[in-house]
């Protein structure tokens, strides 16, 4: 039950535009979610799998237009443009409530309103922040069940003038035209609609815990960052920490729940997983970095998931898990993606509901691919093996390192190291990555995307830029700051390093380093590893030379970076920090040197 005076108010008048015939208030028990799967799976907006290979498993199929993140349409309403900045799209606040209202007006007539109360962070707990998402779409609900702390618990949590962030979401008609994804950090307040898309609608997520999060943070002393955070256990028992900022679909989830390879995991080391997308960062009192997960469960990349890729994310999927976009087989009643195994379906539907025949599927040709390449899956954080039992603790967990990474097919190296926080926070800046499926747009370009928080930062760039140095000043001990590579390719485009479990060798010089236990080579960039520091033990196919090849700074190629970082950091405009621009005129230096 809502009891909070001005949740009851705002949804009164939320109601009052959306007109739905009736409103649901989600407790969070399983009686309601069960009856609201049931409801789902008559009215064929959920699919159920066959309970007995896969129980409390389903399969949804959003609309053929609505696959992904629609960054063209993603706005941030500031009152003051600048504030939202040039890498945002921006619009007044008042004409785009005017705008949508009218989007709004009678869009759930026919339908049910859904109210959500949500907790970002463990229910009460002191870095927890609450949230409400009115919606019209039980998956919305059923995902947001998995994603985040729902229901009776957090609507107590919230009492009775509690403070909240105000989402409100419509389906609508799916209309492309009139899709919107709508941050007012002024208001706490996120509007999104004609879309039924993950990071579009569930918005605890994206627009919530980056967008409205980095805004609050950035107010209050602590950030927001799409970073994965996982423990490594040495045989000895010590648990240290990283974090890690990849941009969408380069490898958050995979990292952060990697198994170790056999020359490792013989010594006893394990790998903890804390979270898979999302970090909260605060200075713990012991001068230190701290992190949690605000999320709950995990929503990953399906295409590419297999036994040897990442094995613990397969085993959590056989189970409670949410399918969008994958190939339906017809004669288990299971499911099916490219990069799962050799042996695809021949009766089967493709993830646009159109008839597959797995037989005709040539990887090479991704026009015969069955399941969408951003495909997902939503599981709950509790069905992963490698669970780290701090995952549950308020006050998370305390960094070692930070690490920045993208997909490069050339310039970057397998790793470097930061000469320091300031550097590190620059070398965070000029990260550059190529596009994936994740977003609506062209796949495979280059662009720059600062600590994977371009699509995700609801403020200016530049102001995010100075918070990074503010905070470096506020922590006494900080981590160190790492950039890695893995998707280097050759001249034949293929993947140089075999990355997935392997990149625990580079975890390990990363750990050495923090810890003083191994030296490095000072590089124009910043700390290279000397080849024969990377652990390649049991490695098939990686010499010395290759790791040569992977560690390869080109003072040509990266010449042309500083030029197109100078380019960006210009567009970006005057609330760049000058000591970036000290960082880039010095790395030139060196370069030219
Ligand atoms: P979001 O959920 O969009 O934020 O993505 P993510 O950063 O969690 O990426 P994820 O781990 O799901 O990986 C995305 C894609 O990259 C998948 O197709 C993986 O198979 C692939 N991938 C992940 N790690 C590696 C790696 O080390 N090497 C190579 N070559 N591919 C990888
Ligand atoms: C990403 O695109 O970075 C994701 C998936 O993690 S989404 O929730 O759609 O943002
Ligand atoms: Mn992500």
């Amino acid at each position: 039950m809502i009891v909070n005076q001005k949740a009851k108010k705002w949804i009164d008048e939320m109601a009052a535009l959306t007109m739905p015939d009736r409103i649901v208030y989600i407790d969070g028990s399983e009686e309601q979610l069960e009856a609201l799967r049931r409801e789902a799976i008559a009215s064929g907006e959920i699919i159920e799998l066959n309970q007995e290979l896969m129980p409390g498993c389903y399969l949804h199929r959003t609309a053929l237009n609505d696959v992904a993140r629609v960054e063209h349409r993603t706005f941030i309403c500031t009152k003051n443009k600048d504030d939202a900045g040039p890498t945002n799209n921006w619009m007044d606040p008042e004409e785009c409530y005017e705008k949508l209202g009218k989007l709004f007006r009678g869009s759930m007539r026919g339908r049910t309103m859904y109210v959500i109360p949500y907790s970002m962070g463990i229910v009460g707990s002191e870095f927890a922040k609450i949230g409400i998402e009115l919606t019209d779409s039980i998956y919305v609900v059923l995902n947001m069940a998995i994603m985040t702390r729902i229901g009776d618990e957090v609507a107590r949590a919230l009492g009775e003038d509690g403070d909240f962030v105000k989402g409100l979401h419509s389906k609508a008609d799916l209309d492309e035209e009139n899709r919107y994804i709508c941050h007012f950090p002024e208001d706490n307040t996120i509007w999104s609609i004609n879309s039924g898309y993950g990071g579009n609608v569930l918005l605890g997520k994206k627009c919530f815990a980056l967008r409205i999060a980095s805004y609050l943070g950035r107010k209050e002393g602590w950030m927001a960052e799409h970073m994965l955070i996982l423990g490594i256990e040495n045989p000895e028992g010590e648990v240290k920490y990283i974090c890690a900022a990849f941009p969408s679909a380069c490898g958050k989830t995979n990292l952060a729940m990697l198994i170790p390879p056999e020359v490792y995991k013989k010594k006893g080391y394990k790998v903890w997983t804390v979270g898979d997308d999302i970090a909260w960062l605060r200075v713990g009192t012991d001068g230190r970095l701290w992190a949690v997960n605000p999320e709950n469960g995990f929503f990953g990349v399906v295409p590419g998931t297999n036994e040897k890729s990442n094995p613990n994310a397969l085993k959590m999927i056989q189970r409670d898990t949410i399918f969008t976009n994958v190939v339906h087989d017809l004669d288990t009643n299971t499911v099916w993606w490219e990069g799962l195994n050799d042996n695809p379906p021949k009766n089967a539907i493709d993830w646009k509901g159109n008839p597959w025949d797995g037989s005709k599927y040539d990887k090479k040709d991704k026009s015969t691919y069955g399941a969408h390449p951003n495909s997902r899956f939503t599981t709950k954080a509790t069905n992963c093996p490698c669970l780290s039992p701090e995952f549950h603790n308020p006050n998370g967990v305390p960094i070692s390192a930070i690490i920045f990474g993208g997909r490069r097919a050339k310039t970057a190296p397998l790793v470097y190291q930061s000469f320091g926080w300031q550097h590190g926070a620059f070398v965070g800046s000029i990260m550059a990555s190529e596009t994936t499926a994740a977003a609506a747009g062209q796949v495979g370009v280059v662009r720059r995307d600062p600590m994977a928080m371009l699509p995700f930062c609801g403020y200016n760039m530049g102001d995010y830029f100075r918070h990074w140095l503010d905070m470096g000043k506020k922590i006494a001990n900080p981590p160190k700051i790492f950039h890695v590579n893995w998707f280097r390719t050759d001249d034949e485009g293929n993947f140089i390093w075999p990355g997935f479990g392997e990149n625990m060798r580079v975890l390990m010089w990363i750990l050495d380093r923090c810890e003083g236990k191994v030296g490095a080579v000072e590089s124009p960039i910043g700390y290279l590893p000397r080849p024969e520091d990377i652990n390649i033990e049991g490695l098939e196919g990686v010499t010395l030379d290759t790791l040569r090849e992977l560690l390869h700074v080109d003072r040509d190629t990266w010449l042309g970076e500083v030029n197109d970082i100078r380019e960006f950091y210009a567009k970006i405009g005057d609330r760049v920090p000058k000591e970036f621009h000290e960082e880039l005129n010095a790395l030139e230096a060196r370069l030219k040197a």
